[in-house]
């Protein structure tokens, strides 16, 4: 999964593409280097990010998606139904939650389409999330949220193989939270639902390698290699063409009857 940020805020790609042009540009770079899907996202979550306005968000993401979407599987970044129904009608794939589908109004907006549904644990708000993060077991914790609003969105009518898990890495966990979520990641895929990993570029990446924003490459590589050797089905990446090369490398040893003669 490709990152396309159409905000001017994001951590790390923020104000590159605002402009349409610039934005499909950038869309037709992911897609040619290997995406299989392109999340686009209207509205920051960064630590300490501002919320922004269901107007100010589709006048955002409506020029992309509306090129984008059914011709190339796209995926929606938000936590408000009223977007999710605009673009859900314009046939997006995918709506990409970091607030797992609770804001009121949103399950029922899923529901109702056949799109799949990606639901993502945060502790907190964006605002908030970062400023001391506790759990007692945060794999266990995490999971059984992840658990708890799976079944509610198949509760409420979205079949089980439209929806994806994701641990949220970064939202409301400390460096020690985001390793032991990595390290067992193999326990949410026990679960039953495919799982979304998404640490490319971010800080517990570069807190590690000792490494600034613009330089998490290497970093994100490997972070997203071993998300998917743990069982991620999906990884949400800003860097497709160097972490698909990773993940050939990976599928090559992993599938003992590979071949490319
Ligand atoms: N991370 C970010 C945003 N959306 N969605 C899912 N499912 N999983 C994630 O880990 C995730 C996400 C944060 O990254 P980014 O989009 O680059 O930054 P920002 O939120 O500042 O736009």
């Amino acid at each position: 999964m490709g990152v396309l940020n159409v905000t001017p805020d994001s951590f790390s790609d923020g104000g590159r593409f605002l402009d349409r042009d610039a934005a499909l540009e950038q869309a037709r770079r992911l897609i040619d280097e290997g995406a299989d899907i392109l999340d686009v996202g209207g509205e920051s979550t960064r630590p300490g990010a501002p919320e922004v306005s269901v107007a100010d968000e589709l006048r955002r993401i409506l020029p992309v998606v509306g090129a984008l979407a059914g011709t190339f599987p796209v995926s929606v970044d938000t936590s408000k139904p009223d977007v999710m129904r605009e673009v859900l009608n314009l046939g997006v794939a995918m709506i990409n939650d970091v607030m797992a589908l609770r804001a009121p109004g949103s399950l029922e907006a899923v529901a109702l389409t056949d799109a799949a549904v990606c639901l993502m644990h945060m502790q907190g708000t964006p605002r908030t999330m970062q400023q001391n993060p506790v759990y007692d077991d945060v794999v266990t914790e995490v999971g059984d949220f992840l658990e708890g609003r799976a079944q509610a969105a198949q509760a409420a009518g979205i079949r089980q193989e439209r929806i994806v898990i994701d641990p949220g890495f970064g939202f409301g966990k400390t460096t020690a939270h985001n390793l032991s979520l990595l390290r067992q990641l193999g326990a949410l895929r026990a679960r039953g639902w495919p799982v979304l990993a998404g640490l490319s570029r971010k800080s517990i990446l570069g807190k590690i390698a000792g490494r600034h924003l613009g330089d998490r490459l290497h970093a994100s590589v490997a972070a997203a290699l071993l998300a998917v050797e743990r069982g991620a089905a999906i990884v949400r990446v800003h860097d497709v063409g160097p972490t698909r090369d990773a993940l050939q490398i990976l599928r090559s040893v992993l599938d003992d009857r590979f071949s490319i003669e």
